[in-house]
């Protein structure tokens, strides 16, 4: 028999199907052990993201409310103000967020801009928070700057399978994607990287994300698990929404896969129940986004999250 407990890139798309579509309660036991196994204290770790450059961008992400080709009624901004973004880390690790992760609608980090978001990084960081950023793709030496300047993560998804990746995205490609993630590994960056569920895909291809994303070498520290935002405007707002159960088979799946990395139960909580979320942490998700926004779209809240919280026994938000 495999040993669960450690990570290893040897899955085959057979095997990770073969789990996803355990018997619930096997499937669920298989993720609990590995979760006791490896996280013993059972915290649920809590990030809090900020948009520090928001809208107007070139890319045709078919989900997201910051493409310049969709009509979402979301205003373009400028860069954020360093003051801006260090008030709200404040704010964020005051409320009990460990990780601040700063996001921008860019395709790709322009030289111009390094500098300002490298000073926003090293400030957020003197702040006593881990750091994350998501900029779009990566140039050579990029990556070194940022993690010279104090960067933990960087968050840059693989969204869906490769099969289905071009239902989604015309503007770049999956091989872009790949290279953006070596290039945070190469200087030494941890990765936070995942997908998007409920576009109109099919379980295969669910299957085939957390195939593609095992094979990541070594494994993100971070899978983000999001269920799509639908946005008025965007190709998928109309997609068939992806049920609780199918989430939380997903989740357990990550948990098995990845037994060492945090998976979050990322986007998509403001409209699920509190019983839709705690199945998900039950299957084996221990990290949230917290606060009051993702990027341009609610959380639910620093009450509905100590609610939750406290009804599945992690700790709360004010903890
Ligand atoms: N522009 C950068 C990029 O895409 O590389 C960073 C920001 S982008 C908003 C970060 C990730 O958020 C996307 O890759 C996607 O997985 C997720 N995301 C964006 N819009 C979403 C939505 N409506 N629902 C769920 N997840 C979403
Ligand atoms: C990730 O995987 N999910 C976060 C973060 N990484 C940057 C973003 C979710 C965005 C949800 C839609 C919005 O608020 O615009
Ligand atoms: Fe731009 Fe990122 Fe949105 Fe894609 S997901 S349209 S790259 S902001």
């Amino acid at each position: 028999m495999t040993n669960d407990l450690s990570p290893r890139q040897t899955w085959t798309r057979d095997e990770i199907r073969a789990v996803y579509e355990l018997p619930l309660d096997q499937l669920f036991a298989r993720a609990l052990a590995v979760k006791a196994a490896n996280w013993p204290d059972g915290a649920v770790q809590k990030s809090q993201l900020l948009s520090i450059k928001t809208g107007g961008c070139p890319e045709d992400c078919g989900y997201c409310s910051q493409s310049a080709k969709f009509d979402t009624g979301l205003k373009a901004e400028k860069l954020m103000p360093l003051d801006e973004v260090v008030e709200t880390a404040r704010r964020a690790k005051a409320n009990g967020a460990d990780r601040f992760c700063m996001g921008a609608a860019w395709r790709s980090l322009k030289e111009r801009d390094l500098p300002k978001v490298a000073e926003m990084i090293t400030a957020v960081k003197a702040e006593g928070l881990e750091t994350c950023v998501t900029l779009g793709m990566l140039e050579d030496g990029q990556a070194e700057a940022l993690k010279e300047a104090g960067l933990d993560y960087y968050n840059h998804n693989l969204d869906t399978s490769r099969e289905y990746y071009g239902e989604v995205i015309t503007t770049r490609t999956y091989e872009d994607r790949l290279e953006t993630l070596g290039r945070c590994r190469k200087a030494g960056i941890k990765l936070c990287c995942g997908g998007i569920l409920g576009m109109g895909e099919t379980r295969e291809d669910r299957i085939g994300l957390i195939h593609e994303l095992s094979k990541l070498t070594p494994h993100p520290e971070s899978v983000p698990v999001n269920k799509l935002v639908p946005i008025k405007g965007t190709p998928l707002a109309g997609s068939e929404e992806i049920d609780s159960v199918e989430l939380a088979r997903a989740i357990a799946t990550c948990r098995i896969v990845f037994p060492q990395s945090w998976v979050r139960l990322s986007a998509g909580r403001e409209k699920m129940t509190q019983e839709g979320q705690a199945l998900c942490l039950l299957a084996g998700a221990n990290s949230i986004f917290v606060g009051d926004r993702l990027l341009t779209t609610p959380l639910p809240g620093m009450d509905r999250d100590e609610r939750l919280l406290e009804s599945v026994g992690g700790s709360c938000a004010k903890c």
